[in-house]
């Protein structure tokens, strides 16, 4: 696992060094638009933890930080009418790593809706 960098985006983005458009913030978890959207919804769910990836956050988080995150993205899908109550369904989505080619070292979810998203995104 690299080392964690404190001055990725996401790192200033939390620190408030950097405007972002939120649309949820609990204790553990900050969700906001994604600068470069690739649906008519995409959102970036992200840990206020300093985790580099899924599998960094999935064994180093504690399980109220899982629990807070995993609910959040929930919350966000109906926040924007996308859940399976209210709109027709979403994707959830983290790359990791080079293969996943990912490109901000701090842990993210994109959820993507709002059209069908395809077999694949990314
Ligand atoms: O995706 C990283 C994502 O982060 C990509 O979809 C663009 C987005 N991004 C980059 N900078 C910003 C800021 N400042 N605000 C909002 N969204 C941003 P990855 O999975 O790492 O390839």
């Amino acid at each position: 696992m690299p080392a964690y960098d404190p001055n990725n985006i996401f790192a200033r983005i939390l620190r408030g060094e950097i405007p972002n458009k939120t649309v949820l913030e609990t204790e553990h978890t900050l969700a906001f638009h994604d600068i470069m959207p690739k649906a008519p919804v995409h959102v970036l769910v992200i840990p206020k933890g300093a985790y580099v990836s899924y599998d960094d956050f999935a064994a180093n988080a504690s399980e109220a930080e899982i629990v807070d995150f995993t609910r959040a993205v929930a919350q966000v899908t109906r926040e924007l009418g996308v859940d399976l109550d209210q709109g027709q369904g979403f994707r959830a989505i983290a790359n990791a790593g080079e293969h996943g080619v990912q490109e901000v070292p701090h842990f993210h979810m994109h959820i993507l809706g709002g059209r069908n998203i395809g077999r694949m995104v990314n």
